[in-house]
């Protein structure tokens, strides 16, 4: 089933805006226990946020900048949709400035009728939104898990522009392009470097996966240019390297595409159970491995308060649990505002918290019965993609 919505109406959009307003209003009022949790996210007057001791003490992230990458300390994320300005940005190239006017997307390939669309065709087109939660493919606990971010997406369905085309029976891998270049060695035997764009591809019955946007909007305000503007891929539910920024082609081709980001970048080499065989095997970043992590631990009157998020590619989640001290896992609320591809935001209310160092982690299990494993209990993985593992962190109650 999709989780994307039909925006037919202003109305709409207008409701959700406002709905967002409140929740910013609402973070100037004190949080107590016998509030819902939501209203928890956003920190209360009297909240005191207790610094992890596993932190550098006055950790501070840099704002986010031409050319560079930005990360966020999680525990100044106080809103359910990521705002610009802390949501990460990663680009392995440049930043390429693409004009509304001049920009097309040309979809082409093993299609019976290639295709060459404006920014006004698209938004022509049935728009849609839906929330998505993503990060780095190499988000770990060494940026405290920063690479990441959950906004609301606007723009049309991947779908609805291969439907114009019409696939060719051939046609079984999808690239998408992006407007940004990099001079690539892309091979070993050779002394040279060649001028490549960024590109991600996946297979033909992924890419139909009526959940795909290829978003304008974010958080109902036009893309910004570090997140792609002015059109971009969202792929819910896959790590963020999947999201190519600055589209500007689509090709359907008969055999894999290799480039950099899916042959040799973003490659996952772990030691895995090949049909009864223990190998080394090597697999592109795709699907978003179950992961969750604390994010912020704050005071709030008597009581303590344990944030944190979950990310995975959709799957429906049974439980998320928190432990203190290595003492027995506990169940944590959900916000109710989590949906399929949003980071599923949680709660942990820690009653008589003692004065003292304490190690709280995390686990998440969903409704497979799948559980988030420990790093120890994590396949054998020598490469820095997918850092799923339960992420103990401490704090000193004062
Ligand atoms: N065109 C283009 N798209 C790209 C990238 C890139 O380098 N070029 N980086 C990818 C990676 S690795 C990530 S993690 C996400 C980051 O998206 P964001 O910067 O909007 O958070 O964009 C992806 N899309
Ligand atoms: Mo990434």
């Amino acid at each position: 089933m999709s989780d994307i919505e039909k925006k037919d109406s202003q109305e709409a959009s207008q409701q959700r805006r406002s709905v967002l307003k409140t929740g910013v209003a609402m973070s100037g009022m004190a949080a107590t226990a016998s509030m819902p949790f939501w209203s928890q996210v956003a920190l209360g007057a009297n909240d005191e946020v207790v610094p992890f001791t596993d932190m550098p003490e006055g950790y501070t992230v840099p704002p986010v900048q031409a050319g560079g990458i930005h990360y966020n300390d999680t525990s100044k994320l106080d809103d359910f949709h990521t705002p610009y300005g802390e949501f990460y940005i990663i680009q392995h190239y440049n930043q390429p400035e693409v004009a509304e006017s001049s920009f097309r997307l040309n979809v082409t390939g093993l299609v019976n009728k290639p295709l060459q669309l404006t920014m006004a065709d698209l938004k022509g087109m049935q728009k849609y939104e839906i929330d998505a939660g993503f990060e780095c493919g190499g988000n770990s606990p060494r940026l405290f898990q920063g690479l990441i971010g959950n906004a609301r997406w606007g723009g049309v369905r991947l779908v609805d522009v291969l439907d114009q085309v019409g696939l060719q029976r051939e046609g079984i891998e999808v690239v998408f392009y992006g407007a940004d270049t990099g001079m690539e060695k892309t091979r070993l035997d050779l002394d040279m470097e060649v001028e490549q764009n960024f590109g991600r591809s996946m297979h033909i019955d992924d890419a139909l996966n009526p959940d795909i946007l290829l978003a304008y909007e974010m958080n109902g305000e036009p893309l910004p240019m570090f997140h792609g503007a002015p059109l971009r891929v969202i792929v819910p539910g896959w790590y963020g390297v999947s999201n190519v920024k600055w589209l500007t082609q689509i090709h359907i081709q008969d055999r894999r595409y290799m480039g950099r980001f899916m042959g040799r970048d973003y490659v996952t080499l772990a030691k895995r159970n090949v049909g009864g065989v223990e190998r080394w095997e090597e697999r592109s970043v795709t699907k978003i491995r179950l992961k969750s992590s604390i994010m912020r631990v704050t005071k709030s009157g008597r009581d303590h308060n344990i944030l944190g998020f979950v990310l995975n590619d959709g799957t429906p989640l049974q439980s998320v649990e928190v432990s203190i001290d290595g003492g027995p896992w506990q169940k944590a609320e959900m916000d109710p505002r989590n949906s399929k591809y949003s980071w599923k935001l949680f709660n942990y209310t820690w009653k008589n918290a003692s004065k003292g160092e304490h190690t709280i982690v995390s686990r998440a299990t969903d409704v497979t019965g799948h559980v988030q494993e420990t790093m120890e209990e994590m396949p054998e993985k020598p490469t820095r993609w997918e850092n799923y593992g339960q992420f103990p962190r401490t704090v000193r109650i004062g």
